[in-house]
């Protein structure tokens, strides 16, 4: 258990008091120590003193992830070497990645702020949390591992993959809670069912932790009859950190931890802050992080904020589930994929042609991504074994650059379709 009870459930107005202090110390950190940030503020007109009340954070430019595409790998760190203790590496928009850099405080905060999430949905010391997110460069299975460890609980680090396998531990191990995407959770239980296994009469599982791509309360609902868990919705991006926030006991948003991070939520076309309790997409300041800070960064998320206290007690505003994206960001079995990356990728392979299309769909739960390219005229033959080698070395670029197995299609030449206007090259037909 991790219960801050004083930070937790603050008066709403000193919750804000402390965060215009936090921010206003992290503004004039920024524009005196980082060439990037005081830059970005000179040009938007914009200095420290000009804080003056929490709503001042209008006046600060946006941050998007170019910035750090543009900056690739570390040049608006503000950590030197000997700070860093780590790195996690996520998708960028094209070829590049985005790479995050972590101080040790900056590894605290964020395990603080999972031990209080898990601690807001009952875990505690006696359970045993199954990590089926992906260790390395993602940030899922190191998040959970040590917010699951410093409440105390015992960790069963599986990392993703191996399905049976971990279907075997989680019942010997007695795993009481689980941490995966809804996508692999409800997969799991196809699984389970073909060994034979009910994971609600057969385990000890009574909690889902499930996040890192969309999902709805459809769903949610199922899987909490089919499965017999307490299904809650967790929330992060690798830019902020990683896995963050979770809902509580009352299944009602995302508890954003006000002395960590600044939510606003703003109109994707202006900028401007949407009305209390509209969509809009979501914006974050971390007020805290030491080697990475991002201010009034542009998720791509639409969602809506709630700003009254929770029934559990906690006054930290919550942010609903996620509804959409502003952009054309896939998740493909939890990790991030742009349309862009696979241009990038097909289009660095001189043997096929211009014309692709993307086709995302879901099999046995578990997210598919099929890539039909066309061959380029000069590199078309009808020789198989070349089309072949073709298709591995295709498979091969996309797996490299993706992080994520996708089936390849070659077309003959003129044979995919062609836009007028714009193109519509992706075909998602998931559902939700
Ligand atoms: O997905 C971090 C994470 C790990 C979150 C484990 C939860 C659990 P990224 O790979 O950078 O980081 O992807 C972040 O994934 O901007 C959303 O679009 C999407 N996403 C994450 N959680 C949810 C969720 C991790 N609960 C991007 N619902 C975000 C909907 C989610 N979308």
């Amino acid at each position: 258990m991790f219960w801050e009870p004083k930070i937790e459930t603050m008066p709403v107005e000193d919750l804000h008091r402390m965060q215009y202090k936090l921010l206003k110390s992290l503004v004039y950190r920024l524009y005196s120590f980082s060439e990037f940030y005081h830059r970005r503020m000179e040009d938007a007109g914009v200095h420290p003193d000009d804080i003056r009340m929490l709503s001042d954070v209008k006046k600060l430019p946006f941050m998007f992830k170019r910035d750090l595409r543009d900056n690739y790998p570390d040049k608006i760190f503000t950590a030197t070497p000997e700070e860093l203790v780590r790195y996690h590496v996520s998708s960028g928009t094209t070829g590049k990645p985005t790479v995050v850099g972590y101080t040790a405080n900056d590894l605290e905060s964020w395990t603080v702020s999972l031990a209080r999430a898990l601690t807001s949905i009952g875990l505690t010391s006696r359970d045993v949390v199954q990590v089926s997110y992906g260790y390395g460069l993602f940030t899922g299975g190191l998040g959970l591992h040590y917010g699951a460890e410093r409440i105390g609980a015992t960790v069963i680090p599986t990392s993703v993959g191996n399905t049976e396998r971990q279907i075997e531990l989680m019942q010997d191990l007695k795993a009481t809670a689980i941490c995966c995407t809804p996508s692999y959770m409800l997969h799991m239980g196809e699984v389970a069912e073909k060994m034979g296994i009910s994971l609600q009469k057969d385990t000890q599982l009574r909690v889902g932790v499930l996040g890192a791509e969309p999902w709805s309360e459809r769903m949610r609902t199922r899987m909490q009859e089919d499965l017999g868990i307490r299904a809650y919705d967790i929330y992060g991006t690798s830019e902020l950190s990683g896995p963050l926030f979770t809902e509580c006991t009352e299944q009602k948003g995302f508890h954003v931890w006000g002395d960590f991070a600044l939510t606003e939520i703003v109109d994707p076309q202006t900028g401007e802050p949407v009305a209390p309790g509209e969509k809009g997409e979501l914006t974050m300041t971390i007020l805290k992080k030491e080697a990475l800070p991002m201010v009034r960064f542009r998720i791509g998320d639409v969602t809506s904020m709630d700003e009254g206290v929770c029934a559990c007690g906690r006054t930290h505003p919550r942010v609903m589930r996620i509804t959409g994206r502003v952009d054309d960001m896939l998740i493909i079995r939890g990790i991030n994929v742009f349309p862009s990356q696979i241009e990038h990728a097909l289009m660095s392979i001189p043997q096929v042609g211009k014309h692709f299309m993307i086709e995302v769909d879901r099999k046995m739960e578990l997210d598919t991504l099929l890539v039909r390219v066309e061959v380029a005229p000069e590199a078309f033959s009808d020789k198989i074994t070349d089309l072949m080698n073709l298709k591995a070395m295709v498979a091969g670029k996309l797996r490299s650059v993706l992080n994520v197995n996708a089936d390849v299609e070659l077309a003959e030449p003129g044979t995919l379709p062609r836009f007028e206007g714009k193109a519509k090259r992706v075909i998602d037909r998931r559902k939700l």
